[in-house]
C-alpha cells in the first residue's frame, strides 16, 4: 500500500526541512500549531544547529536531517561499540579501531529519501556488512537481520541475502569525512540499492534473526524491500 504520505516521516519524523520551510515563509506560527512532537525535534536541532537551516545550506548538499526521536546522545570515537549478536557462532563487540582495520568499500551513489528529496553522487565508505557477518559466522537457519541504533528507538531490518549484497556497509565515512553525529555518526549503516530510511544511524548493534523483523518505519506501512524506483508504491523504469 502507499501509505507513506499519510503516516511516516513527514508527518511524525519531523524533518527539517518542513521547520525551516516554515521559517523563511515566516509562518513560525504554524510550527507552534503543529503539534508537540514537531516542537520537541525542532528544539533538539536547535541545540545542535545554532544557524537553523542545516536542511537547505547549500554546503550541507541538500541532506535533511532526520531523526524520530527529539535528541540523541553523541557518542565520542573513543566510547563508541557495535555489538554482532543473534545466530552467530563468535558474538562480538566492536570500536571504532577495530572497524577502521577491516576492510573498506568505498560507493558514491544517489541518496534518495522515499518522501522525495535527493542528494546525487554521494560517496559512503566503510566496511561491507558482510564482512562482519563471516566474521561473525551466521547459523543455519538464520534468514534475517536486524539493526539497532544507540538512539534507543529507530530499528531496521534486511533479509540475510540483502545483507550481503557488497553495495550494503556498515559506514565509517559520508563524503569523504567521518560520519558527523548529525548524520548519524559514528557509524551509520548504508544500504546503498534501498530508500534512505533502510540506512539506519547511530548504529550500536547488528542482531541475526530468523525472520525479518520489521524496523521502525516499516511496522508504519513502509515496505520491508525498500528498492528504490520498485517499492513503497513506485514502479519506476529499471534503471540497470
Ligand atoms: N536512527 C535513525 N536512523 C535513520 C532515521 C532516523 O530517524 N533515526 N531516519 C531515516 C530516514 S527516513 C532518512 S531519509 C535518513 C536521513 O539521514 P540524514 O539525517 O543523514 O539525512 O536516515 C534514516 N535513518
Ligand atoms: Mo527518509
Amino acid at each position: 500500500m502507499g501509505g507513506v504520505d499519510r503516516t511516516g516521516e513527514e508527518g511524525r519524523g519531523a524533518p527539517v526541512g518542513r521547520r525551516v520551510v516554515l521559517g523563511l515563509l515566516g509562518l513560525g506560527a504554524v510550527g507552534v500549531a503543529a503539534g508537540p512532537y514537531l516542537q520537541r525535534a525542532e528544539s533538539g536541532l536547535a541545540e545542535r544547529d545554532p544557524s537553523g537551516l542545516s536542511g537547505l545550506l547549500p554546503g550541507n548538499n541538500g541532506f535533511r536531517y532526520y531523526s524520530v526521536v527529539s535528541s540523541v546522545p553523541e557518542r565520542s570515537a573513543a566510547d563508541y561499540t557495535l555489538s554482532v549478536d543473534g545466530m552467530v557462532e563468535r558474538p562480538a563487540t566492536f570500536r571504532l579501531p577495530d572497524l577502521r582495520a577491516m576492510p573498506q568499500r568505498r560507493l558514491v551513489r544517489d541518496v534518495q529519501c522515499v518522501t522525495g528529496w535527493r542528494v546525487p553522487d554521494t560517496p559512503f565508505e566503510g566496511v561491507p556488512l558482510a564482512h562482519l557477518l563471516d566474521a561473525a559466522g551466521v547459523r543455519p537457519g538464520a534468514g534475517a537481520v536486524r539493526f539497532s541504533c544507540f538512539d534507543g528507538a529507530y530499528t531496521e531490518s534486511l533479509t540475510l541475502a540483502q545483507a550481503r549484497r557488497d553495495d550494503v556497509l556498515v559506514a565509517l565515512r559520508m563524503r569523504d569525512n567521518p560520519i558527523s553525529h548529525t548524520h548519524g555518526g559514528p557509524v551509520r549503516l548504508y544500504v546503498a540499492p534501498m530508500y534512505f530510511y533502510k540506512s539506519a544511524k547511530w548504529l550500536s548493534g547488528i542482531t541475526v534473526t530468523g525472520s525479518v523483523e520489521p524496523g521502525y518505519w516499516e511496522r508504519d506501512g513502509y515496505d520491508v524491500d525498500a528498492w528504490v524506483g520498485r517499492s513503497n508504491g513506485r514502479d519506476d523504469a529499471p534503471t540497470g
